[in-house]
């Protein structure tokens, strides 16, 4: 129901020996982390906040298309679930009319040719309403019920992400081509070809 960081948490729980696609996830996050050493917002009952476990068969220098694969199942769960359009903006942040909905945070831990574990952390305001967001994020960051006027079932959004990261990341894991996720990565991304 409560913990400091589903992050910190998955990878206790990687070191230990989790398998490939143990999920953590929690209702609040005391000290929900973004990357270098930002913090996450993760008030208790709103959003989705999760840390998924993967141990990966691609070399460590890859491990970054993962932020890519969770980016497009995000996407795609938050347009079949809620209708609404959600754009990337790279390399770790979906956009929803120029504001935040959700950020990611992918941590690895690997030798120099195998990754031992790699831990996909998806931060995603759900039913977050205005006032639930800090002062400095009023103006950056909403949340899908902000954008639609509809509260939405975390668990089938949650179920959604899921099946989606599911179908894209083991086909890349199968046929180890990258292009056509990239080619949706990029029909996505609201900062390719922008300085
Ligand atoms: C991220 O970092 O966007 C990655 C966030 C990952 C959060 C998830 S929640 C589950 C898992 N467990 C964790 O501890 N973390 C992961 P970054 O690109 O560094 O962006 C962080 C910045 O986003 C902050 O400095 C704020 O400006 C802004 N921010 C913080 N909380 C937010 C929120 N709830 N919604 C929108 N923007 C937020």
């Amino acid at each position: 129901s409560s913990i400091d960081s589903t992050n910190a948490r998955a990878k206790e729980l990687a070191q230990g020996g989790a398998v490939h696609g143990t999920l953590v996830i929690a209702e609040e996050q005391t000290s929900g982390r973004g990357r270098l050493g930002r913090s996450w917002v993760s008030p208790a009952g709103m959003g989705i906040w999760m840390s998924l476990i993967l141990r990966p068969s691609f070399l460590p220098r890859n491990a970054s298309r993962v932020t890519v694969i969770t980016a497009l199942a995000v996407t795609d769960a938050i347009d079949k679930i809620t209708g609404l359009t959600a754009d990337i903006k790279w390399p770790n942040d979906i956009i929803i009319n120029s504001r935040k909905v959700c950020g990611i945070l992918t941590e690895i831990q690997a030798d120099p040719d195998t990754i031992e574990y790699l831990v996909v952390g998806i931060g995603l305001n759900v039913n977050t309403p205005r006032d639930a967001f800090p002062e400095e994020l009023s103006q950056s960051a909403s949340s899908l019920f902000m954008e639609s006027g509809v509260k939405v079932e975390r668990n089938i959004l949650l179920a959604g992400i899921l099946d989606s990261f599911e179908r894209i990341y083991n086909k890349y894991e199968e046929t180890e081509s990258f292009t056509a996720i990239m080619d949706d990565y990029k029909a996505q991304c609201i900062t390719s070809n922008k300085r």
